[in-house]
């Protein structure tokens, strides 16, 4: 028999091809070695520090599924290895790095012209021009289809629209310089995607102020975008993709990288846990980890995170093949930030009362996995959009 490795007990890796296995070990040491001595002020003075894209941005990180334009032209499980060396160091970071990737950058591949895709993607590479995704507003979270933000032709200015309405909760708007924002089309109805370039606004039209004081992604920067008659020329526009079929093409990708993502957060809690376990001793001198309760913890979390990853590789590899269907992407989405918050709650138990200070990282995720379960489709939406599949019987409503 093969060894058992408790740090990937169903051999995932044995899945992996080179490249794959090469990207993820870069991934993995530019995280720990920097990403990782950082995280913990970052965390505390609620601060997110630009450079990080500009740093993923040299290692080929940002955008890497992306075919030409300066970008990587990797594997979806590839992209996902990544995305699983950077939640490994926390959920803000991958965040941070998700909406300029797969949200923004992977919008304006499938939907931008190649006029708009010249112009934004290969800086967006380099992490020089940051990008935020305004879907959510502050009345219509679930359901953006309910959406009030709107474009209009503008009244003085030929060739371009007008901008209004407001979004909210959104990821790098306070520092983005280009904003992927989904409006209704006055004329229409119908909702399109416009790239507002925040240089490009007048002054008092576009406003992106910070949400601060968070209790969760604290090492991420979330605001909102005020939009006041926002002149947006037409060449901005993306000029086939109408409907709700935009952003949620962009979200196919953004929450598949989630779901390894979330492996990353868990399998750190896992570490650390264990080691915690084997070095605390409690009761004539034993270690925590002697006990079959701390065991029983340890095998759950060990258990879900090894299902999970190999859950995910399997959709990415449909992915990659043309075979996917968005219902799969929910269900990985669905289980895999369930099962990480689930286990990660449990495993803050093993700390005791140091659970509570921020050095033993733990209560971080699980503050940040509640985030994880609740944007890009919260766990009970992806429930409603699986049993709508299940059944053929929509029940959002
Ligand atoms: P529904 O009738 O289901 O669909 C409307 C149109 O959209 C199409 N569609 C999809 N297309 C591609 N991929 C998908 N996954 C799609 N899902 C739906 C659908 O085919 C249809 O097209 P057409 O041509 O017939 O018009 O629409 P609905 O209004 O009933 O939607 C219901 C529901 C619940 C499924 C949907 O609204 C939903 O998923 N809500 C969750 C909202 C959400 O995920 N928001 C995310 C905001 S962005 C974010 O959170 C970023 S966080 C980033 C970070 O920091 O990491
Ligand atoms: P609501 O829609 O009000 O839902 C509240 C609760 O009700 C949820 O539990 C939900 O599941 C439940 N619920 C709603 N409808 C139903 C129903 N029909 N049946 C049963 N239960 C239902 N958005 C962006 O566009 N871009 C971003 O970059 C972005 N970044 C974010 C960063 C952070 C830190 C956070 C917290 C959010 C971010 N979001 C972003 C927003 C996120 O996508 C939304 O918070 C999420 O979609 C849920 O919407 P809501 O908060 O309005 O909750």
């Amino acid at each position: 028999y093969a060894t058992f490795n408790w740090e990937d007990p169903l051999n995932a890796k044995n899945l992996f091809t080179e490249d794959e296995l090469a990207i993820a070990e870069t991934a993995e040491r530019y995280c720990q070695e920097r990403l990782q001595p950082r995280v913990l002020q970052a965390y505390r003075d609620e601060h997110y520090d630009a450079k990080i894209l500009e740093e993923m941005g040299e290692l080929g990180l940002l955008g890497s599924s992306i075919k030409g334009y300066g970008c990587a032209g990797v594997s979806s499980v590839a992209g996902g290895l990544i995305t699983r060396a950077v939640e490994r160091v926390d959920s803000g970071y991958r965040s941070g790095m998700s909406v300029q990737s797969s949200l923004v950058m992977g919008g304006i591949y499938e939907f931008g012209t190649e006029e708009q895709k010249e112009r934004f993607l290969p800086e967006m590479a380099r992490g020089k021009l940051i990008g935020a995704f305004g879907l959510t507003e502050p009345n219509h979270g679930s359901d953006p289809g309910s959406m009030e933000s709107v474009a209009r032709p503008h009244p003085t200015r030929k060739g371009y629209y007008s901008l209004s309405g407001a979004k909210t909760w959104i990821t790098n708007s306070p520092i983005a310089d280009v904003l992927l924002v989904w409006a209704k089309l006055q004329e229409t109805g119908k909702i399109k995607g416009f790239l507002v370039e925040r240089k490009d606004c007048p002054p008092g039209t576009l406003q992106t102020p910070a949400i601060k004081d968070k209790n969760g992604l604290r090492a991420s920067i979330t605001g909102m975008i005020q939009m006041d008659e926002v002149p947006v020329p037409e060449a901005n526009m993306f000029p086939d993709v109408e409907g709700l079929k935009g952003p949620f093409s962009c979200l196919n990708s953004a929450r598949y990288g989630i779901s390894l993502g979330v492996m990353g957060a868990l399998e750190d809690a896992i570490a650390r846990a264990r080691t915690y376990a084997l070095e605390r001793k409690q009761f004539k001198g034993n270690p925590l980890a002697r006990y079959q309760l701390i065991q029983k913890k340890l095998a759950d979390a060990v258990t879900d995170a090894a299902y999970g990853t190999l859950a995910a590789v399997q959709v990415g590899r449909l992915k990659d093949e043309g075979k996917v269907t968005p219902e799969m992407i929910s269900m990985v989405k669905r289980q895999n930030c369930d099962a990480a918050l689930r286990n990660v709650r449990v495993l803050q138990e093993i700390f005791g009362g140091n659970a509570v200070s921020d050095e033993y990282h733990i209560g971080r995720h699980v503050a940040n996995l509640f985030v994880t379960q609740t944007y890009e489709g919260q766990s009970d939406i992806h429930s409603l959009i699986l049993g709508r599949a299940i059944t053929g019987i929509q029940a959002f409503v």
